[in-house]
């Protein structure tokens, strides 16, 4: 049986991991060299609380199946979870009631599929890997998306819950739109995952940003924005404001880093420290996750209060994860 411990990531005792010899984030991390790392077997990172996704996730990989197979697997369970308000089904709508749904997903040989501003289909993230593996596009928006997902058997379902209905009503009065952090900007789900074969694929799903205005797309279905992966160096995911991850191109730009030889913390760290030096970043959340190739991982955020799922060797720990501000 695998067990759920749960851990500080913070960055001095990331460095402390290292001499218990559980995972190797914050080694001198410049001169690292993936390649000399032993693997660490079957891997899967995901944003925010999410262990029930990541325990998905990992039965796919202990079934021998793929890291994509893993992804898929993995979001679908907040995308069909009512109790998740940022995913799929009982997501917040916008501010004209509609849930509208972003997803993408990358295989470790570089395909992607993407579909941004969905409506009706509970599993956004199904339909990007249909988009990947059926069309030779990487991107399908709004009506398009959703006649794609028709014609490949996917039903026409209500995702605006009574709870969400209501609350969009209550919020309706003042119609303030100013997403709280950490609330609204939460539990987006972007997953990480290594199969046997050492292989990587990642996958991100949200619902946006409650009460957007109808047709706004964020940060989560764009390829190297929300998620991107190199399986050469290995993949990266953002949650939070994705107005600031667009203009950064946040996961890309994490990738990159990792290629220059940061290690997945200081990776993160510094495509947090961009945002930070270049936009106005007091009243927003991002956070950045990454995974390497040899199965380290790290994170970063701009506020307090971010959070991970870490799956390896048959433990499933949530992490707390530094960040830029501490309180
Ligand atoms: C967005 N990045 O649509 C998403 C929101 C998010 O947890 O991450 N929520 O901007």
């Amino acid at each position: 049986m695998s067990k759920i411990t749960r851990r500080n990531f913070l960055g001095k005792s990331v460095q402390a991991s290292v001499g218990v010899g559980l995972i190797g984030v914050g080694q001198t991390a410049c001169s690292q060299t993936i390649s000399s790392t032993e693997s660490k077997g079957i891997t899967v990172l995901s944003t925010w609380n999410n262990h029930k996704a990541n325990k998905a996730a990992w039965s796919v990989l202990q079934n021998g199946k793929s890291a994509l197979d893993a992804v898929e697997a993995g979001v679908r369970v907040p995308e069909a979870d009512i109790e998740d308000r940022s995913v799929g089904y009982g997501g917040r709508p916008d501010r004209d009631g509609n849930v509208t749904l972003d997803a993408c997903i990358m295989d470790e040989k570089g395909n992607c599929g993407s579909v941004c501003f969905l409506q009706h289909i509970k599993h956004p993230i199904s339909v990007a890997r249909k988009v990947m593996e059926e069309t030779p596009h990487v991107i399908l928006a709004g009506e398009g998306a959703y006649q794609f997902a028709l014609s490949q058997g996917f039903k026409k379902e209500n995702l605006l819950t009574e709870k969400s209905r209501q609350e969009w009503e209550e919020w309706k009065v003042k119609s303030k739109y100013q997403p709280i952090i950490n609330i609204e900007q939460h539990d987006t789900i972007g997953m990480l995952a290594i199969d046997q074969n050492g292989n990587m694929s990642g996958a991100c799903t949200t619902s946006g940003l409650a009460y957007k205005l109808q047709g706004r797309v964020g940060d989560s279905p764009i390829i190297g924005a929300g998620m991107f992966v190199d399986n050469e160096i290995g993949g990266a995911v953002a949650t939070g404001m994705g107005e600031a991850v667009l203009r950064s191109l946040g996961s890309f730009l994490v990738v990159e880093l990792m290629r220059q030889g940061r290690s997945p913390m200081e990776a993160c760290k510094e495509a947090v420290m961009r945002i930070v030096k270049k936009q106005k970043y007091q009243d927003i959340q991002v956070g950045y996750l990454a995974l390497n190739k040899a199965g380290e991982y790290g994170g970063f955020a701009i506020q307090k209060g971010f959070n991970c799922m870490f799956s390896q060797q048959n433990e499933h720990q949530l992490i707390d994860v530094d960040s830029h501000l501490k309180k």
